[in-house]
């Protein structure tokens, strides 16, 4: 298939935090930026973000004593997953990865940045409230379609993915251009639910 000009290519939280050497590495994680450049010829709009959150911020281990990265914990809008630190907003794990090559990209979205709210999704944070504006950006340029890459499948990527179907966006997730944590399960559990409403999964190779 060929994207047409109504579609984004968005680009979900490939920095420095997330891949090997990184604070919080996802598996194999530097193996999508080759395939994301690539695929970036056959789009008109490409959109990044960036997880990029305050010191000490609430879902951090390190801000709730005695709590461990990857355990839970109750916070006003729900379970919290809690993490090493990373991506603190200036450092070098925020910074984008330096071999992601995407000078046309439109917009680097920051999200995250609410020392008591984390955001997972690029459109919404997760007390399920707050906006990022990024719905209102995209449907105010006309784009209809989303393409989601990036890290991590099972997090950003797929609440990003459910949030832009539920926006009423028409949503793919580009599988070989993602990898994932894969914590319980937690890849799994998001496929079945991305593809329970209707976000469509389909190869690099796909698209021309
Ligand atoms: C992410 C965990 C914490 C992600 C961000 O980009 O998937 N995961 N913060
Ligand atoms: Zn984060």
């Amino acid at each position: 298939m060929k994207p047409a000009c109504n579609s984004v290519l968005l680009v979900v939280d490939v920095q420095n935090g997330f891949v090997e050497g990184g604070a919080l590495p996802v598996k194999h994680g530097a193996d999508v930026v080759p395939v994301i450049n690539e695929l970036s010829r056959a789009f008109d709009n490409i959109v990044l973000t960036q997880d990029w959150h305050t010191p000490a911020h609430a879902s951090f281990a390190s801000s709730h004593p005695g709590k461990k990265a990857f355990e839970t914990i109750e916070l006003p809008y729900g379970t919290q997953m809690l993490w090493p630190d990373h991506c603190v907003q200036g450092t070098d794990g925020a910074a984008l990865h330096k071999d992601l090559k995407l000078p046309g990209a439109q917009l680097i979205l920051r999200k995250g940045y609410h020392r008591n709210v984390d955001s997972y999704s690029a459109f919404q944070e997760a007390d399920h409230k707050t906006s990022t504006g990024l719905a209102a950006y995209l449907k105010e340029r006309g784009i209809k379609t989303v393409f989601v890459t990036g890290l991590a499948t099972d997090f950003c990527v797929a609440w990003t993915a459910l949030d832009a179907h539920e926006l009423g966006f028409e949503v793919y997730v580009i599988e070989d251009a993602t990898r994932a944590i894969d914590l319980n399960g937690s890849l799994a559990a998001a496929w079945k639910q991305m593809s329970a409403k209707g976000v469509k999964r389909i190869q690099s190779a796909d698209i021309e």
